[in-house]
């Protein structure tokens, strides 16, 4: 059994896949914590997850004028500052189980919560590919990074980045070796991954193995045959995997972690609390969430909440640069007579990109890019 060394698991995740294992937290627990505790982050693997000895770990960097560069663990940690990034990560396929509720989509059925929010820190992938003679204006177009984890035929994860994202000094991409203030996980990538913050998260390799610098994007099948978006009127027998660009930048993203579907609340407790997460790929910042009570009659402005906890008003990251998630929230008086309430929240980012209000028009047949208005039907009851 190729996964027999898979680390242990919190119980309460809900097991998507076992083998690879895929699984997410409770989605109520995501609105409980700006950071999302590591436990409970959503677990994405498409393959056993590697054992790795820190001790003899070697970082490979090929596609340098100057040949090959090996670099051990200590060496990332010691030769380059130590930058920290609290950034969001979440899978094309969060939400999936919404989108194949219109039509069916192959893939797993995520719920709500492959999306996660860490505080990542390790070395800026900027920093080592300049001390390594990667000089800004070369001719590569694209940065492959190559995972340890391996499928039976001997192919390793893959996936590639711009390199203009690499490079860039906002870019804010890492080589992490910490999650929350911790070594990583093993299932997260222990002992070294990539975090390209406001980019998909199947492109924040993990167990990274070696970085390619190139002319060309991935060849993997997770670059060039997975992780694309179609119209909804392409399916399996006319899908053209090279006429649509491999995702990079996420669009804009809320949903509702509190009250659950089909819950049940009384009159007599006269006001409802409502929560959850919203973000917006791209460095996007989220600068409001509508939330509505009538389903989508009318609608009132959350309130959003930021780093500093207890705080009202998020504090602004730099322009371009808000990688994090803003947790929302809302307390609104309980209509006056018993009914079925139907909650939506939507989110607005600051290039006021919005969410669709429906998964229909958005459908497509591998289930990813599922970012319409989250909606929550709840019973009010005498
Ligand atoms: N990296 C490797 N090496 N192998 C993988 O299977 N999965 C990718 C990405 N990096 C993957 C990987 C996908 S699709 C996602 S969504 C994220 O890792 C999930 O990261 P997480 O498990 O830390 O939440
Ligand atoms: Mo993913």
């Amino acid at each position: 059994d190729p996964y027999a060394d898979d680390p242990p698991r919190h119980p309460a995740l809900k097991v998507n896949s076992q083998k690879p294992f895929n699984a997410e937290p409770p989605s109520q627990i995501l609105a409980e914590n700006y950071i999302t505790p590591s436990a409970f982050f959503f677990k994405r693997n498409h393959l056993p997850v590697p054992k790795v000895d820190p001790s003899t770990y070697q970082l490979e960097i090929h596609g340098l004028p100057k040949g090959p560069v090996s670099l051990s663990l200590m060496d990332l940690k010691s030769r380059f500052p130590k930058h920290t990034v609290t950034a969001t990560l979440q899978c094309a396929g969060n939400r999936r189980m919404e989108m194949n509720q219109v039509k069916q989509v192959k893939g797993l059925s995520w719920g709500i919560a492959a999306i996660g929010n860490a505080t990542w820190a390790g070395a800026r992938l900027r920093d080592v590919l300049l001390e390594v003679g990667c000089k800004p204006g070369s001719n590569f177009q694209h940065v492959v990074f190559e995972g340890l984890d391996r499928d039976v035929t001997g192919t390793a994860y893959e996936a590639s980045i711009p390199i203009s994202k690499a490079m860039s000094e906002e870019g804010d991409v890492l080589l992490a070796y910490e999650m929350n203030g911790e070594e990583l996980p093993r299932d997260h990538g222990f002992p070294v991954r990539v975090v390209v913050p406001g980019i998909v998260g199947a492109r924040n390799v993990k167990w990274l193995a070696k970085i390619v610098l190139s002319e060309e994007e991935s060849s993997s099948h997770w670059q060039q045959n997975d992780y694309k978006g179609f119209s909804p009127g392409t399916d399996w027998d006319t899908v053209d995997y090279k006429s649509a660009p491999a995702i990079q930048e996420l669009p804009v993203q809320s949903a509702i972690t509190q009250p659950a579907e089909g819950s049940v609340v009384d009159l007599s407790q006269g006001v409802l609390t409502v929560k959850g997460y919203a973000w917006s790929g791209g460095g996007r910042e989220v600068i409001r969430v509508d939330v509505s009570l009538d389903g989508g009659k009318t609608w009132q402005v959350a309130t959003l909440r930021g780093e500093e906890e207890g705080q009202e008003a998020a504090p602004s990251p730099p322009l371009g640069r808000a990688w994090a998630w803003k947790l929302w929230e809302l307390t609104v008086a309980l209509p006056a007579e018993a009914q079925e309430l139907e909650i939506i929240c939507k989110a607005v980012d600051s290039s006021y990109n919005v969410q669709p209000d429906t998964m229909g028009p958005i459908w497509n047949l591998r289930g990813i890019l599922g970012n319409a208005w989250h909606r929550v039907k709840i019973t009010v009851r005498k």
